[in-house]
C-alpha cells in the first residue's frame, strides 16, 4: 500500500456528495477521484447516485446526491479543507446558501468527533433530516448509529418521497477509483 495513504486503523468519515448544475454525475465522479488523491484520503466505499428534489430552495434544478465513506489521517479541519478546495477547484462559487451548485461536499461524520466551531459542526447538523443524505447513507452504513439511533432508523422516520436511488449502469457510477 502506498505510504501516503491511511492506516485501515485510520479514522472513517462519510461525506454527503450532491451537485445540480452541468454534468451532475461527471463532476460528482471527479471529486471522488480528486479525494481519493488525496494523500491521507481513501475512498472505501461509495453509495449509488439518487435524483433528489431541491431542499431549501424549491425553484432550482433537480440535485443528484451520493455519500461516500473513506479512511483518513486527515484532521476533521483538514478534511473540510480538502473538500473546499475540491469545490473551488470544480467552479462552485458561493452566491446564495441555498442555492443551486456544481458540486457540494459535505464532511457529515468523522468517527465519533462531536465538534461545534463555526465552521465545522460533527455531527453535521441537519444530516438526520435530509433524506437526500439518509437514503444514500443508509445504503452503504445502515447500521451505523448516530445518537444511539441507526441511519436505518432514522431514515425510516422521515419523508423520503422527495428521493429516488437510480441505476448505476446508466451512470457509469461508481466512478473506478485508483486505489
Ligand atoms: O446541503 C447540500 C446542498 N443542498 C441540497 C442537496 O444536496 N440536495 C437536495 N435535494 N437539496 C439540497 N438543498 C441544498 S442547499
Amino acid at each position: 500500500m502506498s505510504p501516503l495513504k491511511p492506516a485501515a486503523t485510520a479514522p472513517t468519515a462519510y461525506l454527503s456528495l450532491g451537485s445540480n448544475l452541468g454534468d451532475r454525475a461527471g463532476l460528482m465522479a471527479d471529486a471522488l477521484g480528486r479525494l481519493d488523491r488525496i494523500p491521507g484520503v481513501r475512498v472505501v466505499a461509495v453509495s449509488s447516485l439518487y435524483a433528489t428534489a431541491p431542499v431549501g430552495r424549491e425553484d432550482q434544478p433537480e440535485f443528484l446526491n451520493a455519500v461516500a465513506q473513506v479512511r483518513t489521517s486527515l484532521s476533521p479541519q483538514e478534511l473540510l479543507a480538502a473538500c473546499l478546495r475540491i469545490e473551488a477547484d470544480l467552479g462552485r462559487i458561493r452566491t446564495e446558501r441555498w442555492g443551486p451548485r456544481t458540486i457540494d461536499l459535505d464532511l457529515l461524520l468523522y468517527g465519533e468527533t462531536q465538534l461545534a466551531e463555526d465552521a465545522l459542526t460533527l455531527p453535521h447538523p441537519r444530516m438526520s433530516e435530509r433524506a437526500f443524505v439518509l437514503a444514500p447513507l443508509a445504503e452503504i452504513a445502515p447500521d451505523l448509529r448516530l445518537g444511539g439511533t441507526t441511519i436505518a432508523d432514522r431514515l425510516a422516520a422521515i419523508d423520503r418521497s422527495g428521493v429516488r436511488r437510480l441505476e448505476p449502469a446508466k451512470f457509469g457510477w461508481p466512478p473506478a477509483l485508483a486505489t
